[in-house]
């Protein structure tokens, strides 16, 4: 980031020049101040001279009949009571730099906005709730805070004013350097959203309680259980140009062998950064043996022709809906004929594990059939004594199988994590809902209980499923899974 224009200056300098609002209002000073004093004369030159460039008649976000649709179950829910959902704050990661700002899936699913500080609040009325998006305004240019502050317009970019804010979104806009002082005199039950925003959590340390903000927090993950139309559409769009990364990739095999799996991780990332908004998690790209760590994330690892690469990446929207898709490529193009045999198990487990994804079907089903077929090769195999209903009471194969087969899909890769056991893990699939199948299996290269040309290999398929009226669709079928398909889409795009 470009911080020359800041010399370096005691703390006091830059306090002194931007009159306090109020005491926990959210506009941060730069640490390091600003400018060594500021002359009457400039001050009051940066004043005025400025356009007018407030922008009128804007059209709302392709989503906002879906958000609507979205705060009237809330408010159905929770009938007079007052509800508070924060987008969050920027974290610091180290003195003055911040990590890149993601909004709380719950905020960005119940406005479309992505904005950092922002607050919905519904306010229960006589009809149900009266909902305002709380955001910081436009910088004022009359006390100096748009380029005296380190979150004035001139540093990090121009904001919506409130009232195009209010026009994007169709909700009400206000300023949220108001919204402490308004909850804390506010009356009547209130419900937040805990672990985004201490500063608004701590204006209402009197309302609420752990128990009833966990009921809101469980409300809005289970109602992203089912997509709607325009989520089902961004899902696919973060797929397709998934589809287009992975290829990406299998272009640049040779480059990556000459530096390491850093280069794969790099070429994804800019397909998810020029398609989307970024990539949906940490790029697994783990070649050789570390496909067998199942979070390899640090992928500063050889790339060597002759072993397997596990690619496990997606790309997310804008709109921060992620795909979820992982390939274990031959990195040479070719499988060895120990790699073919373990990669068509876990591509046999994954066929078996999506047929078993239909609307009424249990949520356990996929994984109890992926894993049926896993354990019939161990024991096929003679990696472990059968017959296969003992080895699948006694969990053995999960020696090698290491984790479920799925979960479901959405703005969070584990999507709808707080949903109660009974609406997700012991659940019926409803045509709407979008989840994982991604069976693998993994043998360790220190594991002494297999064969030696089996150590070190690790495979894992993994396809983005839509629960259909009639079955099911593979969202991410345009990526060949098959291993003879992948040899030669592999030699289509290399030739
Ligand atoms: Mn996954």
């Amino acid at each position: 980031m470009a911080d020359e224009l800041t010399p370096a200056v005691p703390d006091d300098a830059a306090t002194a020049a931007v009159p306090e609002t109020e005491s926990e209002e959210p506009i941060k000073k730069r640490k390091n101040g600003l400018y060594p004093g500021v002359s009457d004369e400039l001050a009051e030159n940066m004043k005025s001279g400025w356009a007018d460039t407030e922008l009128h008649d804007l059209r709302p976000i392709a989503q906002a009949a879906e958000t609507a649709a979205r705060r009237a179950a809330l408010s159905a829910r929770f009938p007079g009571e007052r509800l508070v959902i924060p987008a969050g704050n920027l974290k610091t990661r180290s003195n003055d730099t911040e990590y890149a700002f993601r909004a709380s899936v719950e905020y960005a699913y119940l406005t479309g906005n992505q904005t950092e500080d922002g607050v919905l609040v519904l306010e229960p009325v006589a009809d149900g709730h009266k909902a305002t998006i709380y955001l910081l305004p436009r910088s004022d240019r009359e006390n100096g805070e748009f380029w005296l502050s380190g979150q004035g317009e001139l540093w990090v970019g121009r904001r919506h004013s409130l009232a195009e804010a209010a026009q994007l979104h169709g909700i009400p806009a206000a300023d949220v350097r108001e919204l402490a002082a308004t909850l804390r005199e506010a009356t009547g039950p209130v419900r937040v959203v805990r672990g985004y925003d201490a500063a608004i959590e701590a204006a209402l340390t009197d309302k609420v309680t752990a128990e009833r903000d966990a009921e809101l927090r469980v409300f809005l993950s289970e109602a992203r259980l089912v997509k709607d139309e325009f989520e089902i559409g961004e899902l696919q769009k973060a797929v397709d140009s998934t589809v287009r990364g992975f290829e990406d990739v299998v272009r640049v095999l040779d480059k990556a062998q000459a530096t390491s799996e850093r280069y794969i991780e790099g070429t994804f990332f800019l397909r998810a950064r020029v398609e989307g908004n970024d990539v949906g998690y940490g790029t697994i790209a783990a070649a050789g043996p570390h496909a067998c760590t199942l979070h390899w994330v640090r992928n500063d690892g050889p790339v060597r022709a002759g072993d397997l690469l596990l690619l496990d990446a997606g790309v997310e929207t804008h709109t921060y809906y992620t795909a979820d898709v992982t390939r274990t490529l031959p990195i040479d193009g070719r499988f060895t004929e120990i790699q073919k045999k373990i990669y068509d198990a876990v591509y046999d487990a994954q066929e078996a594990g999506i047929a078993a994804v239909a609307p009424g079907g249990k949520y356990r089903d996929f994984h109890d059939a992926a894993q049926r077929v896993l354990a019939e090769r161990i024991v096929e195999w003679g990696l472990v004594e059968g017959p296969v209903e003992r080895v699948l009471e006694l969990g053995l194969q999960r020696r090698w199988t290491l984790h479920g087969t799925g979960h479901m899909l959405g703005m969070d890769v584990h999507d709808c994590a707080a949903a109660r056991v009974e609406s997700y893990v012991d659940g019926t699939l409803e045509p709407g809902m979008v989840l994982t199948v991604e069976p693998g299996l993994y043998f360790q290269a220190d594991d002494l209980t297999v064969p030696q040309e089996y150590r070190g290999i690790g495979v894992r398929i993994e396809d983005d499923i839509l629960v259909t009226e009639d079955g099911n669709r593979n969202l991410s079928a345009a990526l060949p899974r098959q291993s003879d398909e992948v040899e030669s889409w592999m030699a289509s795009l290399k030739g």
